[in-house]
């Protein structure tokens, strides 16, 4: 049996779910097909968001801690199968199996994280105006909830919201990325060992998956029995999902694209930000969502900067990810590529200049693989691709002359998502984290923007979407509000002083 077939197999997906399908799953290591997965028919979409409506009237109703039991369980079956997860995501989206690893403890952490929380959904306790009164507010449960995820974080963000949505009582509705749909199945098989040892506690249709593309997606987005839908994606799509759960009053999360960008004032250490440059801006091959792309670095120590930082690109290992020793896989397909040639290209017209990179890479080793050099380009400014996301390795430099230029130069593209300062002087940190300073979702100092921990709100402004997931108080998304009044006394004073009749 080959490497794949047995993986997959101790992952619970069974020879027969990946072939005969009408979904092809090729691996971007060297575009070979890995697999044919049936896809969801419609009916059967719509057969599934019945059964999530069914099993939410009684998942509602089991004890929040109890519901805590079943995340606990799941992070177990992570934890055991984190290193056979963490090679499907490198096989299936190119990541080194370093990162393939951490994308699965991504989703052991989550698990304890909302294990703890299922006993903290705690509402205030509130102070009323009218004597013998009281007002409290509880968190309840709220429906089926849909996760629809991208390529490049196939197990993590999932994991992110189901093992928050669960807790919360609600039911999860799972639609991994058609290119990343072997990585999904893993860690939604996980889910489903654990829901077969937490027993007949759980209902039928707790946790369901739908296999196929956007117009299945498109279901969920659509249906008014699934009040909240967390999609991870592009802008573009963003704009699709966004206006189309509205017009229904339904709740989204949305993590959209970021434009990332650390800042390099004369008070870094240089040494420092070069690490956090290259993990951030060449790692995952650039394709995080909170990937570095804008290097925003005072003219002063420019040089020393790229000084050091060029040799560091120009020793970087590409190559197959799975191999020990590489730093930069494929890209995903073809598109990205192109994409990443166009970006390059444009900038150039816009008068940037490369300065490494960009070149595809072991094309005779892997002629159907999309390998690239990690990309720099200098930019004489902030011109109007820079204000792009381009998804791949492809860092802008920018130089700056006064540090109120630099936080200007930040702020001025249409994403927010995540940022950093690399700086030993107080108040150029202080400012950068204030008000007037960087305007994303997620601002960090002395460390670059990507590879945040789950304990944290994940998310970003603009047009990243304006939402939080995973930590701090993010689960008060899944859940719905209610504030209860209750009134003590024998008398029914009204609020505002009112007098009645
Ligand atoms: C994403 O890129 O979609 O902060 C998520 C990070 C990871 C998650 C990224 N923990 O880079």
């Amino acid at each position: 049996m080959s490497e794949l077939l047995s993986v997959l197999q101790r992952c619970g997906i069974a020879p027969e779910e990946i072939e005969g399908g009408t979904l092809g799953v090729r691996s971007p290591i060297d575009g070979a097909e890995l697999a044919r997965v049936r896809e969801t028919t419609p009916g059967e979409v719509d057969a599934l968001i019945a059964k999530s409506k069914e099993a939410f009237q009684q998942w509602r109703l089991v004890p929040a801690p109890v519901r805590g039991e079943l995340v606990r369980l799941w992070g177990d079956e992570l934890r055991h199968a984190k290193r056979d997860i963490g090679w499907v995501v490198s096989i299936e989206v190119g990541k080194i199996t370093e990162e393939g690893l951490g994308e699965a403890q991504e989703g052991v952490d989550i698990c304890e994280f909302a294990l703890g929380l299922s006993r903290q959904l705690h509402g205030k306790t509130i102070v009323s105006e009218r004597p013998g009164h009281r007002i409290m507010e509880q968190y309840h449960p709220l429906g089926p909830v849909a996760v629809i995820t991208a390529f490049n974080f196939p197990s993590a963000v999932f994991a992110w919201n189901a093992a928050l949505a669960l807790v919360c009582g609600d039911p999860v509705i799972f639609k991994p990325s058609e290119k990343a749909v072997l990585s999904g199945l893993a860690t939604f098989k996980a889910l489903e060992r654990a829901i077969a040892r937490f027993g007949d506690r759980a209902p039928e249709g707790l946790a369901q998956i739908v296999i196929g593309g956007a117009s299945l997606a498109e279901k969920l987005v659509d249906s008014p029995a699934i009040p909240l839908v967390s999609a991870t994606g592009s802008t573009r799509m963003g704009r699709i999902v966004g206006p189309k759960v509205a017009s229904r009053f339904g709740k989204r999360i949305l993590e959209l694209g970021g434009n990332n960008a650390m800042v390099v004032t004369p008070a870094a250490d240089l040494d420092m930000a070069v690490r956090a440059i290259l993990f951030s801006a060449v790692g995952t091959a650039g394709q995080r969502c909170t990937s570095l792309r804008r290097l925003i670095v005072h003219r002063g120590v420019k040089d020393a900067l790229l000084g050091k930082l060029l040799p560091a690109y120009a020793s970087l290992r590409i190559g197959n990810p799975l191999t020990a020793g590489t730093l930069v896989g494929p890209l995903i397909d073809q598109r990205a590529f192109d994409a990443l040639q166009h970006a390059i290209a444009t900038a150039k017209e816009q008068g940037g200049k490369v300065l490494t990179g960009g070149e595809r890479a072991l094309e005779d080793e892997f002629p159907n693989g999309w390998y690239v050099r990690p990309a720099i380009v200098e930019m004489p400014a902030q011109t109007a691709i820079v204000r792009e996301e381009t998804f791949g390795p492809l860092l802008y430099v920018i130089a700056y002359d006064d540090f109120d230029e630099a936080i200007a130069i930040h702020n001025d593209v249409p994403q927010g998502l995540s940022s950093c300062i690399f700086s030993n002087d107080l108040r150029e940190v202080e400012a950068f984290l204030s008000a007037a300073g960087s305007d994303c979702g997620m601002a960090n100092v002395n460390i670059g923007p990507s590879g945040a921990e789950i304990g944290g709100a994940f998310g970003g402004e603009k047009e990243t979407g304006g939402d939080r997931e995973s930590g701090s108080d993010a689960w008060k998304q899944y859940m719905r509000r209610t504030t209860n009044t209750i009134n003590f006394s024998k008398d029914l004073p009204l609020a505002q002083g009112i007098t009645f009749g």
